[in-house]
């Protein structure tokens, strides 16, 4: 990669030495993957880190999301937004449901809970809401709604890593939670996830269901997939935990010196903290109103690139605009104009741990230009 280039994200590498020291335990035990003790060790360190009684890790942060409706027996309908990355809907078909779109909240760019209920039919059997950019979902709204109905929710928190309301573990809404620990994520393990859960009992079926469900060497309970996190993966998940305090504080600051750069630039928009959350900072996405900027977004995203400045246009364009799913009635634009809209106007400026003040100042002047 071009170290001129700043992109978007990089990944948080643990120290190389450490990382070799685990791999050398590795190497001599032999025990290179299925439950292994780095596994375990990781299990309960992110459980105690993230303050959630149950977890399990996964291979990526897909197959969460596909094992949690398994796990719930979800079948029909499920309500979910379209301004997210494909892996959530794509995760609903293909467990062979149907995924019903609903527009989003301009505050926070998720799933409006003012409009989940109209989209409720008979079908309808559980809600899928992403708290996109790390921004939290309103839990509450959504959980008096699936009351009502007797829905299950099923929070996609790939971008929620260690976010907490009011001092209490975001993962802790719903009957489940998923999170992402790819490479371009606050934390990662090159490639994997976890599903969380609030009982042991859920636990054991998740667990059989991640390896092939599998009970016991003679008994096979369900038909499972493998989807277990190898002890390589697992080792650098452990050291890459030691490091994610850090990396978030660093993320906090560049959000901070964006705001103070960009906050009188007319027609550029972008969040501020929420009262009472604990952010993660994982993206730091903007608006382009083109009318009051004087460009468009895609004229800035390919000035900020001339500039070896690689921004991303999470998420543009929509989940409900991809071939599999335009044809569905609620992936009509017409039923998505907030979603619409913010996917046009947004660019997710370059956001991690090793950005200088220098790069994020280099990025605004070239925005305020
Ligand atoms: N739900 C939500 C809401 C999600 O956002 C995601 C994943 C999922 C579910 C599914 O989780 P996983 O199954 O992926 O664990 C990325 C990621 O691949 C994807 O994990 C993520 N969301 C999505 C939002 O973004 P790309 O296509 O943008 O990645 P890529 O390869 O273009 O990388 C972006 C930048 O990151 C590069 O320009 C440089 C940097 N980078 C990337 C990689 C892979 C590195 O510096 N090193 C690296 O190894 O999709």
């Amino acid at each position: 990669m071009n170290k001129d280039v700043i992109t978007v994200t990089s990944p948080l590498l643990p120290d190389l030495e450490d990382f070799h020291q685990l791999l050398k335990e590795i190497w001599d035990s032999k025990w290179i993957t299925n439950n292994g003790q780095f596994h375990k060790q990781l299990e309960k360190e992110l459980a105690d880190y993230l303050k959630v009684p149950y977890l399990s890790l996964f291979t990526n942060g897909t197959l969460p999301l596909i094992t949690a409706l398994q796990a719930l027996r979800i079948t029909g309908e499920v309500i979910t937004t379209p301004y997210s990355f494909v892996a959530t809907t794509h995760s609903i078909w293909w467990n062979g449901i149907k995924p019903v779109f609903v527009d989003i909240d301009p505050k926070t760019c998720n799933l409006d809970p003012a409009k989940i209920e109209a989209a409720i039919t008979p079908k309808t059997t559980a809600i899928m809401p992403v708290h996109c950019y790390g921004k939290p979902c309103d839990t509450k709204a959504i959980q008096e709604i699936a009351d009502k109905y007797g829905l299950k929710v099923i929070y996609d928190a790939a971008h929620a890593f260690a976010l907490e309301v009011d001092g209490e573990s975001i993962l802790a809404a719903g009957d489940m939670s998923t999170l992402s620990f790819h490479a371009t994520k606050v934390y990662n393990t090159v490639e994997g996830g976890a599903l969380i859960m609030h009982d042991e009992k859920m636990k054991r079926r998740v667990d059989y269901l991640k390896n092939f469900g599998f009970k016991n060497e003679e008994e096979v309970v369900a038909p499972g997939i493998n989807s277990k996190m190898d002890e390589i993966r697992a080792a650098y998940g452990i050291l890459a935990l030691r490091k994610v305090d850090d990396a978030i504080q660093r993320r906090r600051h560049v959000a901070v010196l964006y705001r103070q750069g960009l906050k009188d630039v007319p027609g550029i928009s972008f969040f501020e903290d929420m009262p009472g959350v604990k952010h993660n900072y994982s993206y730091f996405p903007v608006f382009v109103d083109a009318k009051e900027y004087g460009m468009t977004r895609d004229a800035l995203y390919y000035r900020l690139q001339e500039n070896n400045i690689v921004g991303r246009r999470y998420f543009y364009p929509l989940i409900s605009t991809f071939s599999t799913y335009c044809g569905l009635e609620s992936a009509d634009p017409k039923n998505l104009p907030v979603a619409t809209r913010m996917a046009d106007t947004v660019i997710c400026l370059p956001m991690h741990h090793e950005l200088s003040d220098e790069d994020v100042e280099r990025i605004i002047s070239i925005i305020r230009k």
